[in-house]
């Protein structure tokens, strides 16, 4: 078994169920992906990710490259196995990740040059470097170098940008085809700012190369969700319905929801593990602080339906004591929580979407999540 492969088993709407199958394993989707930045959850042991329900995990190119570097990686067995987790690992490929934490970029026809934000080292990303980075790390699913445009963005600039995107698709493919091993899988990143004939230019570029799955990038940059939602209206039904979509570094709950009722299969966001460490709590009545005063008293779990240690056999009082306490496990454990819960929403959805009730489900989820903690 050594090929990718999705099969979309049911709709609903437009809201898809269905299972991708890679030679490290099956995901179910709509998927959410917990980020692995620099080869770790934060937080988190591998095992216990895995129990919460994730089939697949995310890790970075410009962090790995820079801080162990990938030929490090590769010499040591790969990034799986440095990290110990089995499943899946998509990795991003670094264009958005450098325009976000390094200084002094500079974007060519090339790639982008950039300095480290951790020791202010030079450093040159190209598609194929990318790519072979990707390949170094032994990520089963890869994204080609893209721009992921600042919002706003006028038109003209939005539209050199994109183009610059689906030649640098057409390069990643190409250094894809000569390094990648069987089994693994590269998406194309459709870009375009919140412009719908720029969108449909963007897919339709990247559809000519041709991918075995789509991102959707350069959303949630500060749009906001109506606009996103609007943009998900236009671009999903121009994107191949027997490939997956992934909706790049989204987002809060209601995002995902909407986002799957928009046709989208896979999610990755820092949400639920960053939050966790902040002190805010996932519930199916909205987020909570769970460092407030409410809750030093309070001995109940913060949900005792999910089959997770975190959620279920810890008070929220003792997770309160253990911020105010600055201790570690504070941090570990409203990430375990926050994951529990953000795969249980997946897992929600995926069935709903079985039984043809996504429509129902969604309005219930947010009326109860927008109500708030009683
Ligand atoms: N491109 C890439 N990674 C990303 C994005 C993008 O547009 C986004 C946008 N939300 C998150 N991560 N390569």
């Amino acid at each position: 078994m050594s090929e990718f492969i999705f099969n979309l088993q049911k709709t609903d709407g437009q809201a898809r169920r269905g299972e991708i199958t890679t030679p490290r394993g099956k995901i179910q989707t709509p998927a959410f992906m917990p980020v692995g930045t620099a080869g770790t959850v934060k937080a988190m042991q591998t095992r216990d990710v895995k129990a919460t329900g994730a089939d697949i995990i995310l890790g970075n190119t410009y962090h790995l490259m820079l801080r162990p570097t990938a030929e490090r990686v590769a010499r040591l067995g790969g990034l799986h196995h440095f990290m110990q987790w089995d499943g899946p690992i998509l990795t991003d490929s670094g264009g958005f990740q450098v325009m976000s934490l390094s200084k002094l970029r500079k974007l060519t026809e090339e790639g982008v040059s950039f300095q480290s934000h951790i020791d202010g080292s030079r450093h040159m990303l190209t598609p194929e470097r990318s790519i072979e980075i990707q390949c170094l790390l032994g990520a089963d699913i890869q994204m080609q170098l893209d721009e992921c445009p600042p919002f706003p963005i006028t038109e003209e600039a939005s539209r050199e940008s994109l183009e610059l995107s689906i030649r640098w698709a057409k390069r990643s493919k190409d250094a894809f085809e000569k390094l990648s091993k069987p089994g693994q899988a590269l998406f194309g990143i459709v870009q375009g700012s919140v412009f719908e004939d720029q969108r449909k230019r963007s897919a339709e570029g990247l559809m000519e190369i041709g991918f075995p799955g789509y991102s959707v990038g350069g959303l949630a940059v500060g749009e906001g969700q109506e606009q996103m939602f609007r943009v998900l209206d236009f671009t999903t039904p121009v994107l191949p319905k027997d490939r997956p979509r992934y909706l790049m570094g989204v987002g809060k709950p209601p995002d995902l929801v909407g986002a799957v009722e928009r046709g989208i299969d896979m999610f990755d966001c820092v949400m639920p593990t960053r939050s966790g460490r902040h002190g805010q709590a996932f519930t199916w009545d909205g987020p909570i602080n769970i460092k407030n005063a409410a809750y030093v008293d309070d001995g109940t779990p913060l949900d005792a339906d999910l089959d997770c240690p975190a959620s279920r056999d810890y008070s929220k009082a003792y997770i309160n004591h253990l911020f105010r306490a600055g201790e570690y496990l504070a941090a570990t454990l409203l990430s375990w929580h926050n994951l529990a819960f953000y795969q249980e929403l997946m897992a929600r959805m995926r069935t709903a979407i079985e039984e043809d009730r996504f429509a129902a489900f969604a309005a219930e989820f947010r009326a109860r999540y927008s109500a708030g903690a009683a």
